[in-house]
């Protein structure tokens, strides 16, 4: 036994995980359930470090130094539970198992709890950054014990991405906690990508620039507040021209939105918890929109405007309003998914360091962007910050894009152009900082209709009203 980590599972993002390992001075074991794979790195990229190959789970895990590190990178779902229970009756007390796949977390949980009972050691880990990311230094959100951090943290912080020299890894929390995080990060990227695609439609209709002009907008704001990986590639795939019909290649592509999960994930959890993440929802119902072909097709030129076109008259003024409304929805976003985050970690006593979370996204995954440096400060200020948005920093940044903001919501609605997110973040920032809110109807409604009772604003306890009767009011 000699290798100090394994890999299982060597399809795209496991084969590149074992080279991060591995070309960090690692001894990498490597398995995958049909062997071709494995021989494959070795012939393409075993000179690049210390890989043992194992064609066999029981050689594999007899490869490994104690307490054994194994690395399941497999489908999600059902290929990780098989892999885990081939890996079990080979395994021994306080080895430790990491899923890094893009597991639901609620599975996290229930794995965790099964190997714990086993004397095992259960990592469920985000890993972002796709491909490259594996291979170049991923964001890594590890869960399961601290115990075990201890030991696997040091090699996942020497793989993952840095900035500044700081890894883009920590532990994050117990059970769950990992997998949940990285459902988070994902929901936001979900909210991010729909936030600019509503300031490249705004500026097309409003400016009626190419893709091209457009991809200059963005390049220009790239080098801003707005910087991010999200805005860098934006103003690149805006700048691409399809080779074959010399088009944008932003207008051959069919504009209907496909996705594989996780966004739906982050909504769903968000209605369990009662967290209005309305940023990352309208995102995913914007591409659910997007895809629902015979509701389209149906409203087509059937269903009438009465919009009037956007008129610009400055367009360095319009550009500079979208630019704003696209920094201030963004940060209602990322408020939304820390206050999901934090409701989870309460629920499931996580103890989850949000600005922590905040540092370890600034490299390596899909939303790495300048700003989010600027949460962590918000967080180092106030660990329990109840809102992002009343941070001071924060407050002020949107404040200042508020009028800016307000312009290009009404100009949209005016014109016809859908805006959903940055509406509705409009909206989520104006509801939450309302004196007072419609919600006292709505109480009084359900007391009428289902004596479900209200509380006063001027004395305590619940009181319901015999609608139905004389009317009084009854200590309920
Ligand atoms: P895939 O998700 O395509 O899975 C292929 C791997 O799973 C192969 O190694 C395959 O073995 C193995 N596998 C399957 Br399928 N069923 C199995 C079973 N019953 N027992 C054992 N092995 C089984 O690989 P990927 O695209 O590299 O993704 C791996 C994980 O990383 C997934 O959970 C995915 O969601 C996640 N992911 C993350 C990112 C990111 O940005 N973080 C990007 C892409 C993927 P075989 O070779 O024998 O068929």
């Amino acid at each position: 036994a000699r290798a100090q980590i394994g890999v299982t599972g060597l399809a795209v993002m496991g084969r590149n995980l074992a080279r991060n390992f591995a070309r960090h001075g690692y001894t990498v074991a490597v398995h995958n359930r049909s062997y071709g794979k494995t021989q494959s790195l070795i012939e393409e990229a075993g000179d690049e470090g210390d890989f043992v190959p194992s064609e066999s789970m029981a050689d594999f895990v007899a490869s490994l130094e104690r307490p054994r590190k194994v690395v399941i990178m497999v489908k999600a779902g059902a290929a990780t539970d098989a892999v885990i229970d081939e890996l079990l009756p080979l395994l021994e007390d306080g080895d430790i198992v990491v899923d890094a796949g893009n597991a639901h977390f609620p599975d996290t949980i229930r794995r965790e709890e099964a190997l714990r009972e086993r004397g095992l050691h259960f990592v469920g880990t985000g890993v972002s950054g796709g491909e490259e990311g594996a291979l170049l230094g991923p964001s890594i959100m590890p869960g399961g014990t601290r115990e075990s951090y201890e030991s696997l943290g040091p090699i996942l912080e020497a793989i993952s991405a840095k900035v500044d020299g700081t890894p883009c890894c920590t532990y994050v929390g117990p059970g769950g906690a990992g997998h949940f995080v990285k459902m988070v990060h994902n929901g936001i990227e979900y909210a991010d990508m729909q936030l600019i695609a509503e300031a490249y439609d705004l500026l097309k209709r409003g400016l009626g620039a190419t893709a091209a002009e457009i991809g200059q907008i963005f390049a220009e704001w790239n080098t801003g507040d707005l910087e991010s990986f999200l805005i860098e590639i934006t103003a690149d795939v805006l700048q691409h021209v399809d080779a074959e019909t010399g088009s944008a290649f932003v207008d051959i592509v069919l504009d209907q939105a496909e996705q594989k999960g996780t966004g739906r994930w982050t909504v769903q959890n968000g209605l369990d918890l009662g967290v209005p993440i309305t940023g990352i929802a309208e995102a995913t119902f914007a591409r659910a929109l997007s895809g629902g072909v015979p509701q389209r097709e149906a409203a087509r030129g059937t269903l009438p405007a009465h919009a009037t076109d956007l008129q610009v008259t400055d367009r360095a003024a319009f550009i500079e309003d979208v630019r704003q409304a696209l920094y201030a929805s963004k940060v209602v976003a990322y408020s939304q998914g820390f206050d999901q985050i934090a409701a989870a970690s309460a629920e499931h006593g996580w103890d989850v360091d949000r600005g922590a979370m905040a540092r370890i996204w600034r490299g390596g995954c899909i939303i790495r962007a300048r700003f989010l440096n600027r949460i962590t400060e918000a967080y180092e200020r106030d660990q329990q910050l109840p809102l992002l948005l009343a941070d001071e920093y924060f407050t002020d940044a949107v404040g200042n894009g508020l009028p800016a903001w307000r312009r290009v919501v009404a100009q949209a609605a005016a014109a016809g152009i859908p805006a959903p997110a940055f509406s509705s973040s409009l909206a989520y920032y104006d509801g939450v900082r309302a004196d007072r809110l419609p919600a006292a109807l709505i109480q009084a409604q359900r007391d009428f209709f289902g004596a479900h009772t209200y509380r006063r604003t001027d004395r305590e306890g619940t009181f319901h009203t015999l609608w139905s009767g004389d009317r009084t009011e009854q200590e309920a």
